[in-house]
C-alpha cells in the first residue's frame, strides 16, 4: 500500500471514513493474511489445448467428442438454445438456470462434417466442431455467427482450478451488449471488461469499470443475425472485445474479436440464436422469468440517504402532496437503522415507524427498507446472535469468522450460498414487515467490506458453501448478490404469502431478475451520468434483468436544475424511477429546483402515473417472454445499422420511443426512426421511418413518439383505464396488448389483445378473443387523426 492508496480508500469510506480508517487498515492486513495463507499458492502451470478429435459417441440433444486431451459435450436443449460444455463440465450445477435444465432436443443429431469435423444440426442452428476443437454456431442457413478457436487451459501443476481462454470470432459488422452493467456502453467498444462484482467506491462515471453487476453474457447483433453467449462461470475474468472492420467490398472483413480470460470455473457456455426477441425468450425460459413487481413499484419512489427523522419523512412527502405531485414509495436508507445494523430501527430518530409507515399507506405511499448484508459483529446484537447459533457467516480456511469492516464498523458476512442460511436471513424480514416496510433495497452486496489498500471485498480465501459442493469467494464472490436476493425473495413469499416480494439488489449476476430487479448504485451527478444511466437499464435489460433505473439527478453533489429536469424526465419513462441521492449531496425534490423545473417535473410525474397501466403490461409481457421493457431502437429491426448504432434512444415496449436528452442547452434533437410512421406525443406531427429526424425537446418535455397503430393502456382522469390509439397508416392496423392490474398477489390477470384499424373515415379498435371480436371494455381515446 502506498500513501494515495491510503487517502484514496479514506476517501471511499466516506463519512465515517475518519473512525474507520484504522479499521480499514486493519481489516486490509488480515485480507491480505488470509489469503496469503489460505489460498494455494500457484506453482508452475502446464499449457493445454483439446488436440485431435479421437471419438465420438452421439447423445441426447448432440454427443460428446473425444479430443485427445479434453472432451466437448454438445447439447441443444428444446428450447433452441446450444450447450456446450468442456473437460466434461455439464449443465448443472449452475446458480443462473432457473430450476432444471431444460431437456434434451431428441430432432438435433451428431453428423460427419467436413475434414475430419463434426456437426450438430437442429432445428434452429448448426453447431460445427473443427477436429481442433474450433466451434462455430451457425445458422440454418449456414451463416456463421461466431466461432470459437480451441480453448486453452493453465493447469497448475501441483493441482488446484484450472485458468483458461477463449477466443472467438464474430461478424465484422456485429455489435455487442451486455455484460451485465457497464457505464460506457449500451454497445460495448473496443476494450477489456472485468467480470467481478465490483463497488467502485465513489459515484461512478462513464469509463468505471467494472461495477456492482456483472455476468458473463453478451448480446451480439449482427447483419446474419443476432445471438446471447453466456459462458457459465461465477469465477474472476475478463472479456476483451475488439469490434471487425469491413473491408468495404474488398472481401477483406476483420472479423469482430472476443478473449475471455477466466481464472476457474468450467469451460461451458450457452448461445441462444434468432431475433432479439426469440432470443431472450429463451434467455427467460433458460434462467427464469422476470419477477412481476407490484404496481406501486413501476410508480414514483423518493429516496435520501440521511432523511435523518420522522419528521423529515412527513416534511417530504407533505412537499409532494402540497406541490401535486405524485408519489407512491419513500425509501429509508441506513442512517434508520440503530447505529448502522441491518434490521434494527433508531427509536431516536423513528420512534413510531410502523404508525408513519401505516399513515402513509393510506395515502398509497408505501415504505421501502434498504437492507445491507453486514452484521455487526458484536454479541448481543441480536442478528449477529442469532447467526452465530445458526452458523451462518462465512469462515476463514482454518475456520475463524471472517471480519470486514462496514457501515456498522467490525462486521460479518452470511454465507447466502447455504440454502439453511438464506432460510434464516429470509426469516429477518419479519421484523422489517412488522415496521410496515413493503420493499426491499439490497445494497453493499457486492459483498463491499471497506479496506484501506487491496480490493474492498471478502478474501478470497474466505469459504462459502456454494450448496454444499464447498468452495471459497473466487467462486462465490459474483453470486453473493445473487443468492441475498433469493433469500430475500423466498423468505417473504412465505412471510407475506399474498403479495408479490419486491426487491432489488445493487449487485447480482445472471437469473437475478427471478427475484427483483436492480438499480443504478451510485452514479455520478453530471451529464456523463445521465447517459450512463441509460447504458445501465439498456444493457441490465438485455442481459435479462428488465427492472431497474439510476438515482434520478445523480448520487452525489448538485445537479444543475436543467441536468435534473433531464435526468428526471429520462427516469420518468425507465421502469425503476427513483430520486436519490448520498447523504452530503444537495436537494433532489423537485421543488428545490425553481418554478420552472417543477413545473416540467410535474409534468414527467403526471405522465408517468398516466403511463402505469403500461408499465404494468410491460412488466407481464417482461414475465412471460423476457423481453425487457426498455429495448434498444433495433429490437425488431437488428438488421438495420443506423439503428444498431443508435445509443441515445430507446423503445418502451412496442407502443412508445423515447428519446430524452442527453445534452445540456439542447432544445431540439435528432432521433433515428425504425421503420413506420412515428407521432410525437405531445405535437402530433407524424414522421416516417426508417431515417433520421430532427424533434422540437425544450425544456419542458423530452420528445416521445407513439408508433402509427398503437394501442397504449393509460390511466384516465377518473384513475380508470382508457386506451390511447394511434392512428394507424391507412391501409394498414395497428394493434396492442393490455394486462392489467390485478392487485399486489398472485392472481393471473386475462391478457386483452386489441387491433385498430380504418373502416371508412373512422378508426375502430376491437378487443379479438376467441369468440371473435368486440367492443372493448375501456373507453378509447384515437390520437393522430388530424396529423400535421
Ligand atoms: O446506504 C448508503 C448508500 C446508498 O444511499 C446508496 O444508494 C448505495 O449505492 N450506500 C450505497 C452506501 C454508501 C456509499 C458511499
Amino acid at each position: 500500500m502506498d500513501g494515495r492508496d491510503l487517502v484514496r480508500s479514506m476517501k471511499a469510506v466516506g463519512p465515517v471514513g475518519a473512525f474507520q480508517g484504522l479499521r480499514t487498515v486493519k481489516a486490509a492486513w488480515r485480507r491480505r493474511r488470509a489469503d496469503a495463507t489460505g489460498l494455494p499458492v500457484r506453482g508452475p502451470e502446464r499449457a493445454r489445448v483439446p488436440g485431435l478429435v479421437q471419438e465420438v459417441e452421439p447423445g441426447p440433444g448432440g454427443g460428446t467428442l473425444r479430443f485427445s486431451r479434453s472432451e466437448l459435450t454438445i447439447r441443444v436443449a428444446v428450447n433452441g438454445a446450444v450447450f456446450w460444455g468442456w473437460d466434461g463440465a455439464g449443465p448443472e450445477p449452475s446458480y443462473a438456470l432457473a430450476d432444471r435444465c431444460p431437456e434434451p432436443d431428441p430432432r438435433a443429431v451428431l453428423e460427419p462434417d467436413k475434414d475430419g469435423g463434426w456437426r450438430v444440426v437442429a432445428e434452429r442452428v448448426t453447431v460445427v466442431v473443427s477436429r481442433h476443437g474450433a466451434v462455430e454456431v451457425c445458422t440454418p442457413g449456414g451463416v456463421m455467427l461466431r466461432r470459437d478457436l480451441p480453448p486453452r487451459w493453465w493447469e497448475p501443476q501441483g493441482g488446484g482450478p484450472a485458468r483458461w481462454m477463449q477466443r472467438s470470432e464474430v461478424a465484422a459488422d456485429a455489435r455487442c451488449f451486455g455484460l451485465g452493467g457497464r457505464a460506457s456502453g449500451p454497445r460495448l467498444r473496443d476494450g477489456t471488461y472485468r467480470l467481478w462484482n465490483t463497488d467502485p467506491g465513489h459515484a461512478f462515471d462513464r469509463e468505471d469499470d467494472p461495477l456492482y453487476l456483472t455476468m458473463p453474457v453478451q448480446l451480439v447483433v449482427a447483419d446474419a443475425g443476432t445471438h446471447l453467449v453466456f459462458h457459465d462461470t461465477s469465477w474472476d475474468g475478463t472479456v476483451t472485445l475488439r469490434e471487425g472492420e469491413e473491408g468495404a467490398g474488398s472481401g477483406h472483413d476483420r472479423p469482430g474479436a472476443c478473449e475471455m480470460r477466466m481464472d476457474g470455473g468450467p469451460l461451458r457456455c450457452w448461445v441462444m440464436v434468432g431475433t432479439p426477441a426469440r432470443v431472450l425468450l429463451a434467455w427467460a425460459s433458460l434462467t427464469g422469468a422476470p419477477a412481476l413487481p407490484p404496481a406501486w413499484a413501476l410508480g414514483h419512489h423518493h429516496a435520501r440517504w440521511g432523511f435523518g427523522s420522522e419528521q423529515e419523512v412527513r416534511r417530504i412527502v407533505a412537499g409532494y402532496h402540497e406541490h401535486g405531485l405524485p408519489l407512491d414509495a419513500v425509501h429509508l436508507d441506513i442512517d434508520h437503522y440503530d447505529e448502522h445494523q441491518v434490521f434494527t430501527v433508531d427509536q431516536d430518530r423513528f420512534p413510531k415507524l410502523s404508525v408513519l409507515a401505516e399513515e402513509l399507506r393510506r395515502d398509497g405511499i408505501r415504505l421501502v427498507s434498504i437492507v445491507d448484508p453486514a452484521v455487526k459483529a458484536t454479541p448481543g446484537n441480536a442478528v449477529y446472535d442469532s447467526g452465530v447459533a445458526e452458523d451462518a457467516f462465512v469462515r476463514d480456511a482454518s475456520g475463524r469468522l471472517v471480519e470486514g469492516v462496514v457501515w456498522p464498523g467490525e462486521a460479518v458476512f452470511p454465507d447466502f450460498t447455504h440454502a439453511r442460511v438464506r432460510q434464516w436471513w429470509g426469516g429477518l424480514y419479519a421484523e422489517r414487515i412488522t415496521q410496515g416496510f413493503a420493499g426491499f433495497w439490497h445494497d453493499m452486496n457486492e459483498p463491499t467490506s471497506f479496506v484501506a489498500f487491496g480490493e474492498s471485498t471478502l478474501p478470497r480465501s474466505a469459504r462459502h458453501s456454494l450448496e454444499g459442493r464447498g468452495g471459497d469467494h473466487r467462486e462465490a464472490h459474483n453470486v453473493y448478490g445473487l443468492c441475498m436476493a433469493r433469500a430475500a425473495y423466498e423468505g417473504l413469499r412465505e412471510l407475506v404469502p399474498d403479495q408479490r416480494p419486491f426487491v432489488f439488489s445493487r449487485s447480482g449476476w445472471a437469473g437475478l431478475q427471478r427475484y427483483g430487479g436492480t438499480w443504478s448504485g451510485d452514479v455520478a451527478t453530471g451529464w456523463p451520468g445521465l447517459r450512463a444511466s441509460l447504458s445501465l437499464v439498456m444493457g441490465l435489460g438485455l442481459c435479462g434483468v428488465p427492472y431497474s433505473g439510476p438515482d434520478v439527478g445523480g448520487f452525489d453533489g448538485s445537479p444543475s436544475p436543467e441536468l435534473y429536469l433531464r435526468w428526471f424526465q429520462l427516469g420518468a419513462y425507465l421502469p425503476l424511477f427513483r430520486t436519490h441521492a448520498s447523504l452530503r449531496a444537495g436537494r433532489r425534490e423537485p421543488w428545490e429546483f425553481g418554478p420552472e423545473v417543477l413545473e416540467h417535473a410535474r409534468v414527467a410525474l403526471v405522465e408517468r402515473r398516466r403511463l402505469v397501466p403500461y408499465f404494468v403490461t410491460l412488466a407481464h409481457i417482461a414475465r412471460r417472454t423476457g423481453a425487457p421493457y426498455v429495448r434498444p431502437v433495433w429490437w425488431g429491426a437488428a438488421g438495420n445499422r443506423a439503428l444498431r448504432d443508435c445509443e441515445d434512444a430507446f423503445l418502451l415496449g412496442d407502443c412508445l420511443l423515447v428519446a430524452p436528452v442527453l445534452d445540456p442547452g439542447a432544445d431540439r434533437r435528432s432521433v433515428q426512426l425504425p421503420r413506420g410512421r412515428w407521432y410525437d406525443t405531445a405535437t402530433g406531427r407524424a414522421y416516417e421511418g426508417p431515417g433520421q429526424v430532427l424533434v422540437d425537446a425544450p425544456l419542458s418535455r423530452i420528445p416521445v413518439l407513439a408508433r402509427a397503430g398503437a394501442v397504449i393502456p393509460v390511466r384516465g382522469d377518473d384513475g380508470g383505464l382508457e386506451l390511447e390509439v394511434w392512428a394507424p397508416v391507412r391501409g394498414r392496423t395497428g394493434g396492442g396488448l393490455v394486462v392489467r392490474d390485478a392487485g399486489d398477489g398472485w392472481a393471473e390477470p386475462e391478457i386483452e389483445r386489441y387491433v385498430a384499424r380504418w373502416e371508412g373515415p373512422r378508426v375502430v379498435v376491437e378487443r379479438e378473443g376467441e369468440d371473435g371480436v368486440r367492443v372493448p371494455s375501456h373507453p378509447v381515446r384515437v390520437r393522430g387523426l388530424g396529423r400535421r
